[in-house]
């Protein structure tokens, strides 16, 4: 078994979540704050068996658009930001973890 841990965008969120749930996939959505940018995004616990990955990585690539934004600088973790200059950044994408599950149980 796996665990998929995928950060995603929170505008993506509603379409990656309900193609999740329509194929039966099951998820844990945490709501995140980003490192750099400190905005809301999302990020997904999926336990799901090695062979069903490619269904989950079709979804965000599929939902998850990259796509360029401007933000103020002053309000990222850009070390040294002191002004108000706008910085363009990507964001959008998935950023995703495949980890090996070593026990998975339900009590
Ligand atoms: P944030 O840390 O808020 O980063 C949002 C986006 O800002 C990043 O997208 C990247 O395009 C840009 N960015 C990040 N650090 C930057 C820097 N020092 N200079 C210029 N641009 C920078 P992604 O790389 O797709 O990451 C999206 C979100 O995924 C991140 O939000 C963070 O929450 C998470 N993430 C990415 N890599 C991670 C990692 N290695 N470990 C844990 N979380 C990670």
């Amino acid at each position: 078994m796996k665990l998929l841990i995928a950060i995603i965008h929170r505008d993506d969120s509603a379409n990656v979540l309900d193609a999740l749930a329509a194929q039966g996939i099951p998820f844990t959505r945490l709501a995140t704050t980003g490192g750099f940018l400190r905005a809301g995004n999302d990020t997904l616990l999926i336990g799901l068996e090695e062979e069903h990955i490619p269904r989950v990585m079709d979804i965000l690539t599929e939902y998850c658009s990259v796509r360029k934004q401007f933000v103020d600088a002053s309000q990222t973790a850009f070390l040294g930001a002191m002004l108000h200059a706008p910085v363009e950044v990507t964001v959008g994408g998935a950023t995703v973890f495949v980890l090996d599950v070593e026990q998975f149980r339900k009590i």
